[in-house]
């Protein structure tokens, strides 16, 4: 079943148990304007309450995910109204995701477009990607989490090299660097995306959101505070009835069938 919903700059299609979305504003190359990013978040909130949906692929098309922030939005604000006009919070809405988000990225991911693909959970680059914070040459530094995530994932030199030099990497160097998952010919990233999507969505969805969770722990809290956080989820997850289901269906030599539950 497809059924889209309207937004302005992005495309929302729902092929339960997965849906897309792919950003839409191809003339700017996808520039994220704060109504793009509050789509985004809108958008996600819905996916996130529907439970049909177990799994989202975040994409920009077959040429280009995201080139930034729109300059043309930021060029003349001054420091106060970027203060008022805080987007953090639609920001951590997309990084608060609860189910798997996974990017499918060809060409530029550049600025907040390449900081929106480090908040999903898996990305397939094509070939042709280039991800990188050019946001020094603009006189300004990553403004969401681009300076934190990429040194807990590539590590400080690469980190520094990228936040120092504004050039941007590879699909195959940003591979090498922990950056993205898979790297694959452009035109079949999206259908490898949905393809992993799929994948996932056969998963215990309860499972998968406590899994998430505690991945994403492990980048804020000391290593006793996430192993006592893992603990309790492992523990939580014996109250489902995926858990049993799970387990029965191995003793029984048979798929599991997961409802979420
Ligand atoms: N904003 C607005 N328009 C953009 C744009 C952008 N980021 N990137 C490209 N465009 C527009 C171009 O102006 C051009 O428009 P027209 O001239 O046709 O009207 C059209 O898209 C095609 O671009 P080009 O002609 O430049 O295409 P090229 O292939 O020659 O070059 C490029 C592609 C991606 C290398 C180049 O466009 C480029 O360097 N773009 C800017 C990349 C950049 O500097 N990005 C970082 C922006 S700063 C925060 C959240 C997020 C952020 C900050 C704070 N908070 C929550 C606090 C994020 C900040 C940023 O991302």
């Amino acid at each position: 079943m497809i059924a889209p919903v309207a937004y302005e700059n992005i495309l929302v299609e729902i092929e339960a148990p997965i849906a897309t979305i792919t950003l839409n504003r191809p003339k700017v190359l996808n520039a994220l304007s704060p109504d793009l990013i509050r789509e985004v978040n809108e958008a996600l909130g819905e996916l996130d309450a529907d439970e049909q949906v177990k799994a989202v692929v975040l994409t920009g098309g077959p040429k280009v995910f995201a080139a930034g922030a729109d300059i043309g939005d930021m060029a003349d604000r001054t420091a106060v109204d970027q203060l008022r006009r805080d987007q953090t919070g639609r920001w951590a809405g997309i990084a608060a995701f609860s189910k798997p988000l996974i990017a499918a990225v060809n060409g530029y991911a550049l600025g907040g477009g390449c900081e929106l693909a480090l908040m999903c959970d898996l990305i397939i680059a094509g070939d042709t990607a280039r991800l990188g914070q050019p946001e020094i040459n603009l006189g300004i530094i990553p403004g969401a989490g681009g300076t934190q995530r990429w040194p807990r994932t590539a590590g400080k030199y690469a980190a520094m090299e990228a936040m120092l030099s504004g050039a941007p990497v590879t699909a195959r160097r940003a591979y090498e660097l922990g950056l993205v998952n898979k790297v694959v010919p452009a035109e079949m990233a999206f259908e490898v995306a949905k393809r992993t999507a799929r994948g996932l969505a056969e998963k215990p969805p309860l499972a998968l959101r406590m899994a998430k969770e505690a991945v994403l722990k492990a980048f804020e809290s000391p290593l006793s505070e996430g192993l006592a956080a893992e603990r309790k989820s492992f523990y939580f997850l014996f109250s489902t009835e995926d858990q049993k289901e799970g387990m029965h269906a191995f003793l029984e030599k048979r798929k599991g069938v997961f409802k979420g539950r």
